[in-house]
């Protein structure tokens, strides 16, 4: 495998970074991971566009085009041979000394490693998840922002290990104040009649591109989709619910708490939406 570092594509044993990469050092950077369907990247834009505000949050200066970082990623692609995969994308604060300061590193860190993915076991897709909720919680937006995409994501790691724990493979992540946020790398949906809810990214959610192609599948097809907060108590008590991410792509939750949602299976909308997900995915990318 081709790793793209720093302005060079090496073999994968040769990819390396330095011990002083402050991305290393104090988690100081940002990422994205990214989707190749059948040789094109899906809704790259956004996910650059994502990118490059996370990068402004944390004060992250680019000094790539978007264009050029769109070619890193179609370039990896092309020279791993890939048409189905999974691109991760990082940029770090750069080398710099030991200290937290930001200032003695002149130059972001680039790194871009195009892969396959595994999804969750096919069985989940079908069976659906069974899902506990975490007792670490989402970032608090007065010490982070959760929309910043950055490499410090030891809070979300907690929580799946607390999943593990618990037994399941994903957990549901709260706020601060106690409304449901995300799961710890998926966003959440659910539905009570004809509705579906879908935390807003102020409650702590990620704007997950993954998230935002199933509203825009949605509205085209007349479905009501809506942005609140919700409590433990709604989600508990859904007729139905499933989870978005890149990898997860939107897969089916049929318990949570150890309380039943709906009768317990998989319900028939979220297959459609799945169904509906793949097709757009071969329909709204960039060719590499
Ligand atoms: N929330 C969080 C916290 C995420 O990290 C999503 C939601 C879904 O967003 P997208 O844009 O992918 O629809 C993510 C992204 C992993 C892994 O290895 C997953 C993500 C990020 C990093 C690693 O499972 N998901």
């Amino acid at each position: 495998m081709k790793v793209y570092v720093n302005g060079q594509f090496v073999d994968e044993a040769e990819a390396k970074i330095s011990v002083f990469d402050h991305g290393l050092l104090y988690g100081d950077g940002v990422f994205e991971g990214i989707r190749l369907y059948d040789g094109c990247v899906f809704r790259l834009d956004e996910h650059l566009e994502r990118l490059e505000k996370s990068a402004k949050a944390i004060m992250l200066n680019l000094p790539w085009s978007r264009q050029e970082l769109a070619d890193i990623i179609c370039e990896s692609c092309r020279q791993n041979g890939l048409k189905n995969g999974y691109i991760r994308f990082i940029v770090t604060r750069g080398v710099g000394s030991l200290g937290l300061s930001p200032k003695s590193c002149t130059e972001p860190g680039i790194i871009c490693i195009a892969d396959t993915i595994s999804l969750y076991p096919e069985e989940f897709y079908t069976q659906g998840l069974r899902i506990i909720t975490a007792p670490t919680r989402r970032m608090n937006p007065a010490a982070l922002a959760p929309m910043v995409k950055s490499l410090n994501y030891l809070n979300n790691i907690l929580a799946k290990m607390e999943a593990q724990n618990g037994g399941c493979l994903e957990a549901l992540m709260l706020n601060d104040e106690g409304y449901v946020a995300e799961c710890t790398g998926d966003n959440v949906f659910i539905r009570h009649h004809d509705t579906w809810l879908t935390p807003a990214y102020y409650a702590g959610a990620l704007k997950g591109v993954t998230r935002g192609a199933v509203i825009d599948i949605m509205r085209e097809a007349g479905m009501n989709v809506v942005e609140t907060n919700l409590t433990r108590y709604e989600v508990w008590t859904a007729d139905e619910m499933f989870l978005t991410g890149t990898a997860a792509e939107v897969i089916p939750v049929v318990e949570v708490d150890g309380r039943t949602i709906g009768d317990g299976s998989v319900g028939q909308q979220t297959l459609d939406l799945l169904q509906s997900f793949h097709r757009i995915v071969r329909e709204d990318g960039t060719q590499i």
